[in-house]
């Protein structure tokens, strides 16, 4: 399943939902209509762990044992918590590559916006991870089809962008890589960083030095703060790279 480029690396044990094709309502109380969605019923103190003194396959472990656990909501739960609560500010949804507001109060057409998973669902954002709400996004439906599945990177010969600053093109060695809005190419890294770690997928090395350079340049805001807590309300846990974003730089291949 993993693709690594070095050999004997053990990964921790991928998050495994219960079983696919709906099981998560075979037992427990019927998750309840109402927008916004299920709020996770003991969410946990908002004092993140340090890790301190761990790098490496010991950090990566560590955090995989302190994050991965977490409820799955639903791939429509989610859908319904992005677009009326989680992204939601004033009315008002904002595609993160192009910036395009959307004023609405539901799920909208999908045709004009969407849910962009960050990692894609073609390499392996399935079961709980399709709707684990760390690494998905709203997104223009526009943009998100120009993403498509193409790996981050830096665009160099562009072939598609938006005035936000999001390209599709392709990068110094000829690869096509699509690359964010620069406000949102942190979120990214820290996402695909939680996302590797929580379901023990390798993050292919040219976009891993990437995003490591965009972990730097853009900064943890507050809005992404937030977004992190509100998201442990709904599913319990945090994405541990918005709390301490130098962990990233402790780990030298994910
Ligand atoms: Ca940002």
């Amino acid at each position: 399943m993993l693709v690594r480029s070095t050999a004997a690396t053990v990964r921790p044990l991928p998050f495994v939902p219960a079983a696919p094709a709906e099981p998560r309502r075979a037992s427990g109380p019927a998750p309840r209509p109402q927008g916004g969605g299920d709020v996770f019923e003991t969410p946990s103190p908002s004092k993140p762990p340090r890790f301190e003194g761990l790098k490496d396959k010991a950090l990566i472990q560590a955090l995989h044992d302190a994050v991965a656990k977490h409820k799955d909501i639903g791939y429509s739960q989610a859908r319904k918590v992005i677009f009326t609560a989680l992204d939601n500010h004033e009315g008002k949804v904002k595609c993160v590559y192009t910036n395009r507001e959307l004023r609405t109060d539901k799920i909208p057409n999908s045709s004009d916006m969407n849910v962009e998973h960050t990692w894609p669902q073609s390499k392996g954002a399935t079961g709980a991870a399709k709707s684990d709400l760390h690494h998905l996004f709203p997104t223009d439906s526009k943009a998100n089809s120009q993403r498509s599945s193409y790996p981050f990177g830096e665009v160099q010969k562009v072939k598609w962008s938006s005035p936000s600053g999001a390209k599709l093109g392709t990068d110094a060695e000829g690869r096509t890589v699509f690359e964010p809005p620069p406000e949102h190419k942190g979120n990214v890294a820290r996402a695909l960083f939680y996302f590797s770690t929580v379901y023990g997928k390798a993050i292919p090395a040219a976009e891993e030095a990437v995003l490591k350079k965009w972990n730097v340049q853009d900064k943890v805001d507050a809005a992404e703060l937030t977004r992190n807590g509100a998201i442990e309300k709904y599913q319990g846990n945090r994405n541990p790279f918005v709390d301490d974003a130098s962990l990233a730089q402790r780990i030298t291949d994910f």
